[in-house]
């Protein structure tokens, strides 16, 4: 557990506790995080578990009843903060149609909002299989959640199996492909790279983005870039008939033999494919884990996105669609995140504290 770490992982409700221990387990020593849930059956050796609703409802579980979720975090959630020191943004990880999933990420949002803290969520759908109240349940919460969150994706369960998967099956991969994803997507903010994704440009990138898609590939031999592009263009996940993208990230990670013209190629074809106003692109070189595979993170966009603070009670972060203007999501002369009280530097008209590729509209292809 690394306690510096300005980004902070949080596992909501069972199966949310679940996932978010998939992702320490894949990433390894180093991942700050921390569990919350109605039920003690969540709570695993060596990760900090904070009991929601405690005299309440004595570790037993919310009882898939949302009122009752966000009850008990509305009573406990102050014992975060002792889970808070530096932290600069939260990825939360839950799965919704439960009690405590759908109750307190809700909650959760909220109070990190009001300390200042703005949170990334990662919120399952339930299956069809479960029924149409589940259903209801998670749409009913949905709304809420983007109203405080910076950027939420909601991933369909129905989307991380196959249909041949039997139940447990079906449950297991769901389980590990988020996991592996969340785990993708912590390396590219955590592993040094040419193309530095950081806590700080994370922040600042995704403050207000909104509703977003979310999918990872992982591909190794010879045509592995050309190959991971076809499988992103072919994946649900990014679907481009679920509506505009306005703001695509981009990520790839590798060992050290990630070529340019890799680079070029899966840059090109993820801007080609999905399109948006603007684009950012982030690398990995990460011998050790990747070396011989290539993997790409790629988030959508619909809201295109950063505004100057928004001015709200409380700690005045941004969230996904309470902002009355919206900017676009890179660097421009507003809503310069850790550079917002520093004066643009401004050269023949141009924005310098703008990356150059995205000035210049530049594609890396060689
Ligand atoms: N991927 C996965 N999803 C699960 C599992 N168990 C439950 N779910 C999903 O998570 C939703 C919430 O269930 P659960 O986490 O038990 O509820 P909570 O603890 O009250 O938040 C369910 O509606 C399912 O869609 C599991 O083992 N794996
Ligand atoms: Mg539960």
């Amino acid at each position: 557990m690394n306690s510096e770490s300005p980004l902070l992982l949080l596992g909501i409700g069972t199966a949310g506790s679940s996932i978010a221990g998939g992702v320490s387990r894949a990433f390894g020593p180093g991942l700050r995080y921390a569990l919350l849930d109605t039920d003690v059956v969540s709570s695993i050796p060596d990760a900090p578990f904070i009991l929601l609703g405690g005299d309440r409802l004595s570790g037993r579980g919310a009882g898939g009843d949302v009122v009752a979720g966000r009850l008990a975090a509305e009573e406990t959630i102050r014992n975060l903060d002792a889970h808070l020191e530096g932290v600069r943004l939260a990825v939360i990880v839950t799965a919704l149609g439960g009690g405590t999933g759908g109750g307190a990420t809700l909650e959760t949002v909220k109070h990190l909002a009001d300390r200042g803290i703005p949170a990334i969520v990662f919120a399952t759908l339930p299956f069809t299989f479960e029924g149409e109240d589940r259903q209801r349940n998670a749409r009913g919460v949905m709304t809420m959640i983007e109203d405080f969150a910076s950027a939420s994706f909601f991933i369909p369960l129905d989307k991380l199996v196959a249909e041949t998967d039997s139940m447990e099956d079906a449950l297991r991969r769901a389980v590990g492909t988020l996991a592996s994803g969340i785990t993708l997507f912590w390396r590219l903010v955590e592993k040094p790279g040419y193309i530095r994704l950081d806590t700080e440009r994370l922040r600042h990138l995704l403050s207000g983005a909104g509703r977003g898609r979310f999918a990872t590939v992982t591909v190794q031999g010879p045509g592995r870039a050309a190959e991971a592009l076809d499988r992103l263009m072919r994946s649900e996940l990014l679907a481009t008939s679920c509506g505009p993208v306005r703001a695509t990230l981009c990520g790839i990670l590798a060992g050290n033999d990630l070529l340019l013209s890799e680079v070029g190629t899966i840059a090109d074809g993820v801007r080609g494919a999905f399109g948006g106003l603007s684009f950012d692109l982030a690398t990995v070189n990460d011998e050790a884990t990747f070396s011989g595979r290539l993997s790409v993170v790629v988030m959508l966009f619909e809201s295109n996105v950063r505004t100057e603070t928004e001015p709200r009670t409380g700690g005045g972060v941004m969230s996904g669609r309470r902002r009355k203007s919206r900017t676009a999501l890179n660097a421009g002369p507003s809503g310069r995140g850790r550079f917002k009280n520093v004066e643009p530097t401004i050269w023949n008209g141009e924005d310098l504290d703008t990356p150059t590729f995205v000035r210049k509209n530049l594609s890396l292809d060689i």
